[in-house]
C-alpha cells in the first residue's frame, strides 16, 4: 500500500458489470484501497492484477471496508448479494438502478440491519466514469451524514450530487431524467423517419435537429417549471396552446404524407386537445402535466 493510499477511504465494491468495472477503476486510480466482489468471479481478474483484493464472498467483501458501494443488476441481486452480510455500522451506498419505492425499501431494510443508507442514480454511461469533461453524475439521497461523510470519495468517479434524505429521491430524479430523454428520443426518431425516403441527408440533418432541441430545451423546461410554480400557466407565454393545437393536423397530414406512423406524437397531441378542451387557448402547454397525474 503506498503512503497516498493509507489517506484515502478504503472502498468495498460489489457487482463487476460494465459499471462496477468502471467505477473500480477509479477508485484504484485515484489510490484508494479497494475490496470488490462479483458473483461471477473471473470478472475480477483484471481488477485483481491492477491493485484491488478480491473477496470471495459478499460477506467478506462487505467485513472488509465500513463503506460498501453496491452496483449490481437490479433489486433483487442486491438483496440476493446482501443476504447474509453483517451490515452492523456500514456505510452502504447503493447505485443500481431501482424504483422509488424499491430504494425507500432497501433504506429500511438496510438501517434496520445497523447501517447507514445512501441510494444513488448514476448520471452517466460507464465511458463518461473517470472522465469529468463528459459531465457524467450521481443523484444521491438518504443519509445526509453518510454523503457528507464520503463525498470526496463519492465524487471519484462521477460528479456527487445529494437531492434530499428521502433515498427513493435520487432514483426519482433518476427515472425522471431518463423519461425526459426517452422523449426527446421518440422526438428524434420521427424527425428522421420523416427525412427518411428524401434526398435529405441524415448527417446533414442531424446538426439542425441538435442546434433546434438545445435551443428548445432550456426555454421550455425553466418556463414550465416557473408556471408550474406559480400555478398560473399563461404568463409569459410564448406560443400558446390554441395556436400549437391548431398546427397539429398540419404534423399529421405531414406524417401520412411522408409515410410515417404518428404513433410517437399522438400522445402528446391528444393531451394538448384534451387541455384546450377543458383549459383556455391562452395557456402555455404546461397544463400537459396536470392532466397526466392519476
Ligand atoms: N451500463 C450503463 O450504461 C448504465 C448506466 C446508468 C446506470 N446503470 C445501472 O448500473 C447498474 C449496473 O449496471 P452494469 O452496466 O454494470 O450492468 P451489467 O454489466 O449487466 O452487470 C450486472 C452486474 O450485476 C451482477 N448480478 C446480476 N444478477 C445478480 C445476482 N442475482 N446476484 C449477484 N450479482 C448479480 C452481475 O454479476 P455477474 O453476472 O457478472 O455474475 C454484474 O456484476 C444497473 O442497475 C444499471 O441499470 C448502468
Amino acid at each position: 500500500m503506498t503512503a497516498n493510499a493509507l489517506d484515502k477511504t478504503p472502498v468495498t465494491l460489489l457487482g463487476l458489470g460494465a459499471m462496477g468495472t468502471a467505477l473500480a477503476r477509479t477508485w484504484l486510480a485515484a489510490g484508494h484501497p479497494l475490496t470488490v466482489w462479483n458473483r461471477t468471479a473471473a470478472r475480477a481478474d483484471g481488477l485483481a492484477a491492477e491493485g484491488a483484493a478480491v473477496a470471495a464472498t459478499a460477506a467478506e467483501a462487505v467485513a472488509a471496508n465500513r463503506l460498501v458501494i453496491v452496483c449490481l443488476l437490479d433489486d433483487d441481486s442486491v438483496g440476493a448479494a446482501l443476504d447474509g452480510a453483517d451490515l452492523t455500522g456500514k456505510d452502504v451506498v447503493n447505485l443500481t438502478t431501482t424504483t422509488p419505492a424499491q430504494a425507500r425499501e432497501r433504506a429500511a431494510w438496510a438501517t434496520a440491519r445497523g447501517a447507514r443508507y445512501l441510494d444513488g442514480g448514476i448520471m452517466a454511461v460507464p465511458p463518461m466514469i473517470g472522465v469529468p469533461e463528459t459531465g457524467g453524475y450521481v443523484f444521491h439521497s438518504g443519509s445526509p451524514e453518510l454523503f457528507e461523510e464520503h463525498r470526496e470519495t463519492l465524487a471519484v468517479p462521477a460528479g456527487a450530487r445529494f437531492v434530499g434524505a428521502d433515498p427513493g429521491h435520487a432514483a426519482l430524479h433518476d427515472v425522471a431524467l431518463l423519461s425526459a430523454m426517452y422523449g426527446m428520443f421518440a422526438g428524434a426518431a420521427h424527425a428522421f423517419a420523416l427525412i427518411r425516403k428524401e434526398s435529405i441527408d441524415p448527417a446533414g440533418f442531424a446538426p439542425l435537429l441538435t442546434e433546434w432541441l438545445t435551443a428548445m430545451a432550456a426555454p421550455h423546461v425553466s418556463q414550465t417549471a416557473d408556471q408550474l410554480g406559480s400555478g398560473d400557466y399563461t404568463t409569459n407565454v410564448v406560443s400558446n396552446l390554441g395556436m400549437q393545437t391548431a398546427g397539429v393536423p398540419a404534423f399529421l397530414a405531414t406524417a401520412e404524407q411522408q409515410g410515417v406512423s404518428p404513433e410517437l406524437l399522438l400522445p402528446y397531441f391528444g393531451l394538448m386537445r384534451r387541455r384546450l378542451a377543458e383549459g383556455s387557448p391562452q395557456e402555455d402547454l404546461t397544463g400537459v402535466v396536470d392532466l397526466l397525474l392519476r
